[in-house]
C-alpha cells in the first residue's frame, strides 16, 4: 500500500520548502544533518514513514513504527547565539501543539518543558533539537518533531504515559500525515520568525498552553517549588517555597510526581 506520506515531498515544496522522503531511515535527525553539511537550505525537510533508530534526548529510544507516526526533521539556520537556542524546542513544540489541536478538538494539548507536547499527562509528541556550531555561531539547528498519529499501542515502559491522535479519538481525515506534516511545517514556519524577531514573548505565547504552569517540582539539590513558566533563554522559571525565584535548565528540575508530592525523591520521575 502506498503510504500517504508519499505526497508529501510535492506537497511542501508547494509550500517553499526542500524535502526528502524515505520509506525507511535510521533517524531523521541524521539525514537532515548530511543533508545541512552537504549545503540544504533553511527550512529543508527530511520525512521518514519508519525510523529504524529514532532518538529522544540523551541517547535514549524514540519509538516510530512503519506506517503509524509523523516523523520529520526541519533544518533551521537561526541566526542566534548557540546559549540562546534552547527555547527553539518550545517553539516546535507550540507549532505542533497549533497543528494538532484542531484534530482534537476535545481535548487539550499543551506543552511541556523542554520538549514534549501532551494530551492530559500523556506524551504525544517529542521535539529534538539538535545544532551544528561554526565557530562561535550556529551553523544549522536540526529540529525533529516525532508525532504518534495513528498508534493504537506502545511499548510496555512507556504505554502508561504515551498517547496518540488515534487513541484520543482522531479518525481520517484527521490522520493524513501529509496534511498533519503541512499543518506543523506552516505552524512552525510562523512561529520560528515570531520568535527571532521577539525572543522574549515566547513565555507569553507559551503561557496558555504550559503543561508546567503551576506544577510543584523539585530541583536537583531538593529544594522545592511550583513552575512559573518560561525565561527568554528557555531555562523554566521555579518560584521556591521559600518566595525567591530561580531558573532551571533541563535535567535541573523534575516534576514532584502527584503520590509522592510529600516524599519525593528527584529520581522519581520518568524520562519522557
Ligand atoms: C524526545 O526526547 O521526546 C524527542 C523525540 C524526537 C523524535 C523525532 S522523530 C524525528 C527526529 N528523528 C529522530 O531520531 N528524533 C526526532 P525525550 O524527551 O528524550 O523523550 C524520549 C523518551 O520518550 C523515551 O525515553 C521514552 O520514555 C519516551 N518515548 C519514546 N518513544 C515515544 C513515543 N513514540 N511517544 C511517547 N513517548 C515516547
Amino acid at each position: 500500500m502506498a503510504s500517504d506520506l508519499a505526497a508529501s515531498v510535492r506537497a511542501l515544496e508547494a509550500i517553499g520548502h526542500a524535502a526528502r522522503y524515505f520509506p525507511t531511515t535510521g533517524s531523521t535527525n541524521d539525514d537532515a544533518r548530511a543533508w545541512a553539511a552537504a549545503g540544504a537550505p533553511s527550512g529543508a525537510i527530511v520525512l521518514a514513514d519508519e525510523q529504524t533508530a529514532g532518538r529522544g534526548r540523551h541517547g535514549r529510544t524514540w519509538s516510530a513504527p512503519v506506517g503509524a507516526s509523523l516523523a520529520l526533521s526541519i533544518v533551521t539556520r537561526p541566526d542566534v547565539a548557540p546559549s540562546r537556542l534552547a527555547p527553539l524546542a518550545i517553539v516546535a513544540g507550540l507549532a505542533v501543539r497549533e497543528a494538532i489541536a484542531p484534530r482534537l478538538a476535545h481535548r487539550r494539548v499543551r506543552v511541556k518543558w523542554p520538549n514534549d507536547v501532551v494530551v492530559g499527562e500523556k506524551k504525544i509528541a517529542g521535539v529534538l533539537v539538535e545544532a551544528s556550531l561554526s565557530g562561535r555561531a550556529v551553523d544549522h539547528a536540526i529540529v525533529g518533531i516525532g508525532v504518534n498519529v495513528n498508534r493504537s499501542s506502545f511499548p510496555e515502559e512507556i504505554a502508561h504515559r504515551a498517547t496518540s491522535l488515534s487513541l484520543e479519538g482522531a479518525r481520517d481525515p484527521d490522520l493524513d500525515r501529509t496534511a498533519i506534516a503541512l499543518d506543523v511545517v506552516r505552524a512552525f514556519d510562523r512561529a520560528l520568525v515570531e520568535w527571532l524577531a521577539d525572543p522574549e514573548a515566547l513565555g507569553a505565547r507559551l503561557a496558555p498552553h504550559d503543561a508546567l504552569r503551576d506544577v510543584a517540582v523539585q530541583l536537583e539539590d531538593g529544594r522545592r517549588g511550583v513552575a512559573v513558566g518560561l525565561e527568554g533563554d528557555g531555562r523554566l522559571r521555579v518560584r521556591l517555597d521559600d518566595g525567591a525565584l530561580v531558573l532551571a535548565l533541563a535535567g535541573e528540575v523534575v516534576p514532584v510526581p502527584r503520590a509522592r508530592r510529600d516524599a519525593a525523591s528527584p529520581n522519581d520521575h520518568g524520562d519522557g
